[in-house]
């Protein structure tokens, strides 16, 4: 298979000046990867993880980002913002945002589009909740969250990453299996398949409890290309092995 495996770790609202430090010292030591690497931190930490990562095997980005480019937007930030700082990639859709921020299918696709039109790589979240799962929608949905963002970006030039987590999986220790999860992978492939015929070489990772010791099996799945990992990501031992992983 053509596509490089990328390992995201994503801070979520976790760190300080102070433990940032000893993570990112860390990172900058651990020397090549078989894997594209990166952070997404807290955009307070935006300038010192560009500054500790510069010409380290590890990209940086962001959580979140605006879907307009500048005005009056108390507390937003945008993706000319996040392009200032040096930013890969950036996050978009999170459960967590879609859940506990109200944000809509749309909405997730307007901030992809922005990212795209500075040159940061959406990595676009998708995934079913545990009652849409028991009631035998994850299909439905997760084609739902990823339709919006295929015709929103129709147009737009660069490179787009999808990550499948399903909210179930999330922060809960428990985790889809490599073939529950390969299963939404080759789907949401088909889907971009139909859309672009760039689908063979985007990357789809997998999030929702990844840890060192379930990374193999499921980066070794066809369609899984690597992960967005949350807790893990915290601690350097982990989050290097899971880059490892690949
Ligand atoms: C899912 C994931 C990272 P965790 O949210 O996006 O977090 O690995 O802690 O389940």
């Amino acid at each position: 298979q053509s596509r490089r495996t990328l390992v995201v770790g994503n801070w979520k609202m976790h760190g300080s000046h102070a433990a940032n430090e000893q993570l990112l010292e860390a990172l900058k030591a651990a020397g090549p990867l078989p894997a594209d690497a990166a952070v997404c931190v807290p955009f307070p930490y935006l300038a010192q993880a560009a500054e500790r990562l510069a010409r380290t095997a590890f990209a940086w980005g962001a959580q979140d980002c605006s879907q307009h480019e500048q005005g009056a937007y108390t507390g937003e930030v945008s993706a000319p913002m996040l392009a200032d700082f040096g930013c890969r990639y950036v996050i978009v859709g999170h459960s967590e945002r879609r859940a506990l921020h109200a944000e809509s299918d749309q909405l997730v696709a307007d901030k992809a589009k922005a990212a795209l039109a500075k040159g940061i790589t959406p990595i676009v979240c998708v995934g079913e909740t545990l009652a849409q799962r028991e009631a035998g929608e994850t299909e439905a949905v997760v084609k739902r969250q990823l339709s919006a963002v295929i015709h929103t970006l129709a147009h737009c030039a660069g490179e787009m990453v999808v990550a499948y987590e399903p909210v179930w999986a999330i922060g809960t220790g428990r985790t889809a299996s490599p073939e529950q999860a390969q299963q939404v992978h080759a789907l949401l492939r088909a889907q971009l398949a139909a859309a672009t015929p760039r689908a063979a070489q985007m990357q789809i990772l997998y999030g929702g409890s990844v840890k060192p010791d379930n990374a193999v099996e499921l980066f070794a799945k066809a369609d899984i290309d690597g992960g967005l990992i949350g807790g893990a990501s915290l601690k350097a031992a982990d989050f290097l092995a899971i880059c490892r992983a690949a």
